[in-house]
């Protein structure tokens, strides 16, 4: 059974990388059974949706052909369906396409492309902006107003989603894709205008490196990977104070903790205020309600 919806909280989905170099946990799921026994884990601590990938999209990162990524991919997909809702971390229409039929009811497009094939399918769509792609996105990047040009690409993918048919639209400012520190911080400050666009809002800052140059270990140095679960959970938590309807993190267990308490009643983000918004200019379908 896909996990209902929780309406008293934002949702946490839980990262799955089927990868052997992704950034955080590259290597660590990387056989099909460890996957999905972590896919289990994260759901017995709460996740609302686990996210599969099978490509590191880490600065640097090598393309994976579409025949090993769905090698990775597909099996997880189809072996998690029946127990949480499952999401597909891919850029390739073909990834894409085949997570859907193994039971994958939301992609997750950090390439902001595929909304024809989550129209196609009848499924959700996550557009997330990045400038450039893993090979380059980090040399340099440069924006007039990091700001104001996200949210125009944005809203401009989401609006052509919607007007494809597709129900459930996520924005997502990218956190980390072609963007310095200042840049995060200020699509991070800046969240209540991506809300303001009446699309559900996602972000995901988990342990990801601007957090490590910001808050520094003890001796000055970058804080390890391992060690960033306070940031992560800080800009987590202000994210979702901000009025993000989901976040995407690798510690699932105190993200859900954070959720509940900002979700809490009486809380400006409380219960109801995290429903995800009907994409503006469409009509929600059932089968792609959250949840469904
Ligand atoms: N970040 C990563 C991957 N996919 N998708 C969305 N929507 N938003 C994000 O911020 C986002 C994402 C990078 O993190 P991770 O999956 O942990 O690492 P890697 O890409 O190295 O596998």
């Amino acid at each position: 059974m896909p996990s209902p919806i929780n309406e008293d909280r934002p949702l946490v989905m839980g990262i799955l990388n089927v990868t052997p170099d992704s950034f955080s946990d590259g290597g660590e799921w990387f056989e099909t059974e460890r996957a999905i026994m972590r896919a289990q884990e994260m759901i017995a601590e709460g996740a609302d949706i686990v996210d599969v990938g099978g490509e590191s999209t880490r600065p640097g990162a090598a393309p994976v052909p579409a025949d090993e990524e769905l090698r990775r991919v597909v099996p997880v997909v189809e072996a998690l369906a029946g127990q949480v809702r499952v999401s597909v971390d891919t850029t390739k229409e073909t990834v894409a396409a085949a997570a859907v039929e193994a039971g994958a009811s939301l992609i997750n497009d950090v390439s902001a492309t595929l909304w024809p094939v989550a129209a196609r399918f009848g499924v959700g769509w996550v557009a997330m902006h990045r400038k450039g792609t893993p090979a380059t996105m980090q040399r340099d990047p440069h924006y007039d107003d990091v700001v104001s040009e996200v949210t125009a690409l944005l809203v401009d993918r989401a609006d052509r989603a919607a007007a494809a048919g597709v129900a459930e639209v996520w924005i997502d400012p990218g956190i980390g894709f072609g963007k310095t520190v200042d840049h995060n911080l200020l699509l991070l400050g800046s969240l209540g205008g991506l809300v303001a666009t009446g699309y559900p809002v996602m972000v995901g800052t988990s342990r990801k490196g601007f957090l490590g140059a910001l808050a520094r270990s003890a001796d000055g140095s970058v804080t390890p990977v391992g060690d960033r679960l306070p940031a992560s959970l800080a800009t987590a938590t202000w994210a979702m104070e901000q009025g993000a309807q989901m976040v995407r993190v690798h510690d699932v267990a105190a993200t859900v903790q954070a959720a509940v308490l900002v979700g809490r009643p009486g809380s400006p983000a409380g219960p109801g205020s995290h429903r995800p918004a009907t994409a503006r200019s469409t009509e929600h379908s059932s089968r792609s309600e959250v949840g469904a």
